[in-house]
């Protein structure tokens, strides 16, 4: 059975990410929780992953690190996890890559905090760049692939995935949304799996 290493559910958005992909593509997995922010964290995690951060899958003998890296060994093992479109699948891994490299201001401005509730206070320049960007994003694939299914690419796929955390962040700051970007998140966040995290999210203690 595969192990997916990952952090606390309230602040480990790269944790929610293959989960999520694993779960909506009915991978089973066995899930190790190693709590982050410890004098501990970093020699547990090192126990499994050579970053010493986490995700980390582990697949027998392999070992998968990196959450877009681990999203895309999945959709080896799911191939529904990437659309089977050439075009479709070639824009989905962008946004997904995109999403891996960037967004640093909406990270550390937003950064994940699940079971949390913020009164809405205007962000950074730089955040509202990023929110923009997230917001153009949704827009420009909700109105091509609007007919396939409430994804951003129709059915659910990795590009979802990657994009999870977002959704967290747009309600727990309170975010305004655009029409088809708030029926996105109104999507992603009714899945079970979000559901899921987030009770085990408000669950943990810490
Ligand atoms: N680029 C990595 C980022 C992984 C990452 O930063 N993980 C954080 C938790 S969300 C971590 O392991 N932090 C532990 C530490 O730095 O000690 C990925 O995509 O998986």
């Amino acid at each position: 059975m595969l192990k997916l290493i990952i952090g606390d559910k309230n602040y480990s958005s790269w944790s929610l990410r293959p989960w999520l992909a694993a779960r909506q593509a009915g991978i089973p997995f066995e899930e190790i929780s190693i709590p982050l922010r410890r004098a501990t964290t970093k020699a547990e995690i090192l126990k499994y992953s050579p970053t010493g951060k986490v995700p980390c899958l582990i697949d027998g003998d392999t070992v998968v690190w990196e959450s877009l890296s681990i999203c895309e060994y999945l959709a080896e093992l799911n191939p529904t996890l990437w659309p089977s479109e050439k075009k479709a699948r070639a824009e989905a891994r962008s946004v997904a890559a995109e999403m891996h490299s960037g967004f640093a201001a909406l990270r550390q401005g937003m950064s994940l905090d699940v079971r949390a509730s913020f009164p809405f206070l205007p962000p950074s320049v730089e955040v509202q760049a990023d929110v923009a960007r997230i917001v153009s994003i949704c827009e420009d694939c909700r109105q091509r692939h609007g007919r396939e299914g409430p994804f951003l690419f129709g059915r659910f796929t990795n590009a979802d995935a990657m994009y999870a955390p977002v959704v967290f962040r747009f309600l727990t700051y309170h975010v305004e949304l655009p029409e088809l970007p708030r029926q996105w998140v109104d999507t992603m966040a009714a899945l079970p799996a979000m559901q899921e995290w987030r009770e085990m999210a408000i669950a943990e203690a810490h």
